[in-house]
C-alpha cells in the first residue's frame, strides 16, 4: 500500500516494498574521535545529532519490512583500490591508510572502518563497502536495488555534502527517486548540511526530496492504524 509523506518540494507517495533505506557510513572512523574525521580536523561530536534519529527510522524500517542497506567507506590494506589522488593529501600521518588510535585510517577490517554500535546491522541487512564517496560507485549497489525491485531510496547518515549527497546525485540520475531525510543526516560544518539539502529540494527537486524521520514514522504508524 503506497502512502503519502510530507516532504519537499512536495509530498512523496510511498510504497514500503519498493522503497530501500540506504544508511551512509554511520562508522567510528567518521563519528568517533581518533579516526579519518578527526584526522582532517574536525569536531567528530557534531555528527553525533543523526544518532537518534536514524536510531528511529531504522526501527520503523525493520518494522516495516522495508529493505535496509548500510554502506561503509573503506578500502584494501594495500590500497589497491584508492587512488593516489585520494590517499596522496595532508601529512602522511593521518592520510588513509596511515595507523590511528583505531587502527589503520578508512581500512577495511580495521575497528575504525566498523559501524558504530549505536546502529549496527542485523542479520538479513546488506553491507555494501564502498571505495568512493558515492555508494553507486564501483559497489553492486544498483543490481541489489533492482533485484530487490527498488525504485525509491531514502537516504541518511554522514556526511550530508559528502557521501549522502553524492550518493543521491549518482541515484537520480539512474532514475531512483530519491529522498535525504534530514534530520538522520549531519555534517561537521552547519552550513554545508543546511545547503546540501537545500541543494536537493531547490528548482522543483532537482536531486529529489527533503523529510525528515518524524515524516516518515508517522506515515508509517498511520498506515498500521487504517
Ligand atoms: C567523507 C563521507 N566525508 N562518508 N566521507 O569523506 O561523507
Amino acid at each position: 500500500m503506497a502512502t503519502m509523506v510530507k516532504a519537499e518540494p512536495e509530498p512523496i507517495e510511498l510504497d514500503w516494498r519498493s522503497t530501500a533505506l540506504i544508511i551512509i557510513d554511520m562508522q567510528r572512523d567518521f563519528i568517533e574521535p581518533g579516526g579519518f574525521g578527526s584526522s582532517l580536523g574536525n569536531d567528530v561530536s557534531k555528527l553525533r545529532r543523526a544518532i537518534e534519529p536514524c536510531q528511529a527510522l531504522l526501527t520503523a524500517a525493520r518494522r516495516l519490512g522495508m529493505m535496509v542497506i548500510h554502506t561503509r567507506e573503506g578500502h584494501r590494506a594495500d590500497l589497491s583500490d584508492a587512488h593516489p589522488a585520494k590517499v596522496l593529501r595532508g601529512k602522511p600521518s593521518t592520510r588513509i591508510g596511515a595507523e590511528g588510535p583505531m587502527g589503520r585510517i578508512l581500512i577495511r577490517g580495521e575497528p575504525g572502518h566498523d559501524i558504530i554500535p549505536e546502529l549496527y546491522p542485523i542479520a538479513g541487512e546488506m553491507v555494501i563497502d564502498k571505495p568512493g564517496k558515492g555508494a553507486f560507485y564501483q559497489t553492486d549497489l544498483e543490481l541489489i536495488l533492482t533485484t530487490g525491485g527498488i525504485s525509491t531510496l531514502l537516504v541518511c547518515g554522514v556526511t550530508t555534502e559528502v557521501c549522502v549527497h553524492t550518493t543521491i546525485r549518482e541515484g537520480n540520475d539512474r532514475g531512483y527517486r530519491c529522498v535525504a531525510v534530514s534530520d538522520c543526516c549531519a555534517s561537521y560544518f552547519d552550513e554545508f548540511h543546511e545547503t546540501g539539502l537545500r541543494m536537493i529540494k531547490a528548482q522543483g527537486g532537482i536531486f529529489g526530496w527533503v523529510t525528515d524521520s518524524v515524516a516518515i514514522i508517522e506515515a508509517e504508524q498511520l498506515e498500521e492504524r487504517t
